[in-house]
């Protein structure tokens, strides 16, 4: 029997893409200048779509693919898949949630403490020899007691305010819905950044969460209040951002994601009260792993005709 056609749009984990070479005929999208040719070329053929968080596949993609029936996407965030598009088509989409919750929960934490510690700007300290004649760092300041707003209590979200708790901080969120949970709901969002004194995002990307983070939810949070971005650069007025920082209405920021990725504003890199992370909060080898491997695993669940695992909508 002929093997199946998948197009990669982005290439992921080493041994998911030997598995996945071993059973389809894989058209390599990435590695080709101008893609919407090489799509012209082979999307006749192809059966199923192999995509990330940060690339997705669009609705022009789509079309070129009308044999399309699944995109199996290596992330949780599918907010750069056209998923109306893929509904409209009966295109299946799945993704990877569960298993990167801890992953991206503990980059969550770990931003809170770099940048609530000025550490990234200490090791700088360090490593340009200032020390000696500096003498000891600026003094940072305890998550201890601080009040953690979060905006997007879901799986992520979860994980991070259990961590946060076993630092002592005070746990409330903001969702759509309230959730049967034991940390206080804030309808507003302003009011919870008003509320908080450090303010995680852990919401999905997309039209919804559009600059869902504005000038006004930054004046909220204040000149003593941190913001942690894990979510997508999308939630963020990034201008406002800036603005707020500089005008030093916000304390700092620790943030993982970006409006324009890879791209990030100057302004941003010049900044000392704030930290910055390539997008990996998912990052290390065992959480891509089993990533990838879900992402190989949806795929062979729907070509042997059974349910996949992680069905998106
Ligand atoms: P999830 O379980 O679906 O949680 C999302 C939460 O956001 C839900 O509690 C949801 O509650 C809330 N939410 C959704 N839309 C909202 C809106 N318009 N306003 C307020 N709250 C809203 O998703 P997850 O698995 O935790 O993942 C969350 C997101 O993290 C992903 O979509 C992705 O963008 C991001 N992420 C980033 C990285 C990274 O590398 N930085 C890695 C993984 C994931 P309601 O539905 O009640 O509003
Ligand atoms: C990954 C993510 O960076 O899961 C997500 O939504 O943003 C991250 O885990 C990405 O999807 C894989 O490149």
């Amino acid at each position: 029997m002929p093997k199946t056609e998948i197009l990669i749009v982005a290439p992921i984990r080493p041994d998911a893409m030997a598995a996945l070479e071993e059973t389809y005929v894989c058209h390599h999208h990435y590695r080709h200048e101008d893609g919407e040719s090489f799509l012209a070329e082979v999307g006749g053929r192809v059966r199923g779509a192999v995509s990330i968080g940060e690339k997705g596949v669009s609705a022009v993609q789509m079309d070129m693919m009308p044999n399309l029936e699944i995109i199996s996407c290596f992330g949780v965030g599918v907010d750069a898949i056209d998923l109306p598009a893929a509904r409209e088509r009966s295109v299946i989409v799945t993704n990877t949630p569960d298993i990167l919750s801890e992953e991206v929960a503990d980059m969550g934490l770990a931003l809170i403490f770099m940048t609530l510690r000025g550490m990234i700007e200490a090791d700088r300290y360090v490593r340009e020899g200032r020390w000696p004649e500096g003498g000891p760092f600026t003094l940072g300041r305890t998550p201890r007691g601080k009040r953690l707003g979060i905006l997007g209590l879901g799986r992520i979200g979860m994980e991070l305010a259990r961590r946060a708790e076993t630092i002592g901080m005070k746990v409330s969120y903001h969702n759509r819905t309230e959730k049967p949970v034991n940390y206080p709901y804030v309808a507003d969002l302003v009011e919870l950044a008003r509320q908080s004194d450090v303010l995680a995002l852990c919401c999905p990307g997309g039209p919804a969460t559009h600059n869902l983070v504005d000038a006004r939810v930054l004046d909220a949070l204040g000149p003593q209040g941190w913001l942690i971005n894990i979510a997508r650069g999308s939630v963020v007025d990034e201008p406002a951002l800036i603005a707020a920082l500089e005008g030093k209405a916000i304390a700092g920021a620790g943030i993982d994601v970006f409006a324009d990725e890879p791209r990030v504003p100057e302004a941003l890199r010049q900044m000392r009260n704030v930290v910055l992370q390539p997008h990996m909060a998912s990052a290390t080898v065992e959480t891509r792993d089993a990533m990838a491997q879900l992402v190989v695993d949806n795929l062979e669940a729907h070509f042997a005709g059974k349910p996949v695992f992680t069905r998106v909508g």
